[in-house]
Formats: structure tokens, C-alpha cells, sequence
């Protein structure tokens, strides 16, 4: 099935003085260095300098809600983007560690404030993954950058329209 349902992600330059988070895990790490590179590459052609991109490397995709966590609560992020790649073997164990990533991921992102851009893989088979890390379907890691830069754009865009949070 073609991706023409999907809007091209927006291309704009990083807002400045923006900085941004990445926590990537090991497991798959073949194809995962790959959404690394990809995320990097990305950051760099929209203006960021390397000193702006804060990187982080955890054992598998489980262990990134936990360290989204704790980059996101220094507040010293635009945003976090956790990368990794879960690929189903013969046992129910994929769906219990991608189910768990994806609700921790989001939990980390609204208990925050922060947004936590889920740059993780679920799927069938190392080809499909690897056809989203810089093949066929493009580079999912470069996509991220793309969401946590257009999430930094609109924060700054809501505080300056002034809409903040009245919440204590
Ligand atoms: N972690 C992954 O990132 N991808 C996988 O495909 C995977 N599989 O298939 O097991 C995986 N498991 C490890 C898991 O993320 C934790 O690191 C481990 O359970 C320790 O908490």
C-alpha cells in the first residue's frame, strides 16, 4: 500500500537556542543506529549544532519510557525522541514489550508536558524494519527529528500567542 495518505512531514529550521533528546536502545542495534544516524542527519541540515543534541544509548526498547522520563523531567528539552526497534519473534514476548513501550512512551509525554516523539519499530520481520531505517520506506529516526523539531516550533508558538497551562 502506498504512503500517499501521509502529509509530507513539515520542513522548518529549529527554533533557536532549541535543544533536543535522544535515548536510543541496543537491541536491533543494526537497525536502530541507522534511525540514530538518520535523526542526527536530520537535526544538523535544520540548524541544530551537535552541542544542541544530548544522546543517550539504553539496553532495549523497555528501558526507554524510563529514560524519556528522566530527560524529559530535567526540562532542559524542547523535546525527547526515543528510538529503537522491536521485531516479532515466535512468542507472545513482542507484543508485551511493544505494548509497554508505546503506553509508557506516552505516559512519560503527558505526565510531563513534554513531547516524547516515538521513533520505535514494531514489526513482523527485519526486513520491514529495515526498510523504514534508510530503505524503501524511509528513515523513521529522520522522521522524529522532523516531529520533535515541529513540537518545539509549536510550544514556542503557543507561549508567544499566550497559551499556557493554568493548571498548578
Ligand atoms: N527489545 C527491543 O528493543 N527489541 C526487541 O525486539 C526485543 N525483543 O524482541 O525481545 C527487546 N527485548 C528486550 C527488552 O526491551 C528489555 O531490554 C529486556 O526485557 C530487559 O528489560
Amino acid at each position: 500500500m502506498s504512503d500517499d495518505r501521509n502529509q509530507p512531514l513539515t520542513e522548518v529550521e529549529a527554533p533557536a537556542d532549541s535543544r533536543f533528546a535522544i535515548a536510543w536502545s541496543r537491541f536491533n542495534h543494526h537497525v536502530v543506529r541507522k534511525l540514530l544516524d538518520g535523526a542526527k542527519a536530520c537535526f544538523l541540515e535544520h540548524g541544530l549544532l551537535e552541542s544542541s543534541i544530548y544522546i543517550v544509548e539504553v539496553p532495549g526498547a523497555w528501558e526507554l519510557p524510563h529514560a524519556a522520563q528522566k530527560l524529559a523531567e530535567t526540562g532542559n528539552f524542547d523535546a525527547v525522541i526515543v528510538l529503537g526497534a522491536i521485531i516479532r519473534g515466535g512468542t507472545p514476548h513482542f507484543d508485551y514489550v511493544s505494548e509497554g513501550t508505546a503506553l509508557g512512551i506516552a505516559r512519560v509525554a503527558l505526565d510531563t508536558g513534554i513531547p516524547v516523539v516515538f521513533g520505535v519499530l514494531t514489526t513482523d520481520d527485519e526486513t520491514q524494519a529495515l526498510e523504514r531505517a534508510g530503505g524503501a520506506h524511509g528513515n523513521k529516526g529522520r522522521d522524529a527529528a522532523l516531529t520533535a523539531i515541529e513540537m518545539a516550533t509549536l510550544a514556542r508558538k503557543l507561549a508567544n500567542d499566550g497559551i499556557t497551562t493554568k493548571r498548578a
